[in-house]
């Protein structure tokens, strides 16, 4: 037998996700690297559903640390958080990357936040510092919308990316925060991090934060028409600007370090989203 379009796998792993849920979520985050203590007091959990119980969600790397989704309640807002994130550099094809946000985009949620830890390159950005993601650049050198073509029902694969990062949230979001800063987000496949001539030309090229990870997810919710708004963790100034080598330990050092007010930042977004 042939394997099903990455999206017909998309649409039973929606099924089964709705069924185990009992009711279409509204929103969906995706929590990167950094964020997963930020969640811990947004809302008691309403539902949840293993990733291994679902369709096409790849086995974990780790055993027993599979990814999740938890339903959490905002108001009437239904946020699902998506925690265990798979990307390129564990070997899986770009249909991979995105099947859990395709999931959840036809599951029902209309409204998508990715989010990320990152290296950054623009040195006004901070360690420990928030900031929304205004546009990217693909460095992957892939694309989830490559192969063959989506049942019909689709839209086309060929799909702008103008306003791929929505305006319209990012003004809800900058309505809790008015100096909350804005970037452009270079997505590279990794795993190792930049050299500092890679980090030079990446801001010859416009890039204010780098990372492995996001520009595929919101490619993928693009092309479903999905609402997207990208926040990035800074977690450590880029490759070559400090003096100081990038060390993993320090990358996550930093992002427990940042949990509790990265959380409470996402819970004031969500409840501005839930009011707007
Ligand atoms: I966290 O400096 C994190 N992820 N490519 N470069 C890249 N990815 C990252 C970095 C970084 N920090």
């Amino acid at each position: 037998m042939t394997e099903p379009h990455p999206l017909i796998r998309a649409e039973q792993a929606a099924t089964t996700l709705t069924e185990r849920l009992g009711a279409p979520p509204d929103v969906a985050v995706v929590l990167g690297s950094g964020w997963a203590d930020s969640i811990v007091g947004l809302g008691e959990p309403v539902g949840e559903v293993a990733f291994d119980d679902l369709p096409g969600f790849p086995p974990p790397s780790v055993p027993g640390h599979g990814g999740k989704a938890t339903l959490i309640d905002i108001d009437s807002m239904r946020v699902l958080l998506l925690q265990g994130r798979v990307h390129l550099y564990e070997g899986h094809a770009a249909s991979v990357v995105v099947h859990p946000i395709r999931t959840a985009i036809l599951a029902g949620c209309r409204t998508v936040m990715i989010t990320n830890g990152c290296g950054a390159i623009n040195p006004a950005y901070g360690v420990g510092q928030l900031v929304l993601i205004a546009d990217h650049l693909n460095l992957t050198a892939t694309s989830p919308l490559g192969g063959p073509s989506a049942p019909e029902s689709y839209p086309i694969r060929f799909r702008d990316l103008t306003d791929a990062y929505s305006p319209r949230l990012r003004a809800i979001a900058r309505g809790v925060d008015p100096t909350f800063a804005e970037g452009v987000y270079a997505g590279l496949p990794g795993p190792h991090f930049e050299t500092p001539a890679e980090i030079s030309m990446l801001r010859t090229m416009g890039a204010d934060l780098v990372g492995m990870s996001t520009v595929l997810e919101t490619i993928a919710a693009r092309h479903l028409d999905a609402e997207v708004l990208g926040m990035s963790l800074v977690t450590n100034a880029a490759a070559g600007m400090t003096g100081e080598a990038l060390s993993h330990d320090e990358v996550v050092e930093a992002g427990r370090d940042a949990g509790q007010a990265v959380g409470a930042r996402l819970g004031a977004l969500l409840e501005q989203l839930a009011a707007s």
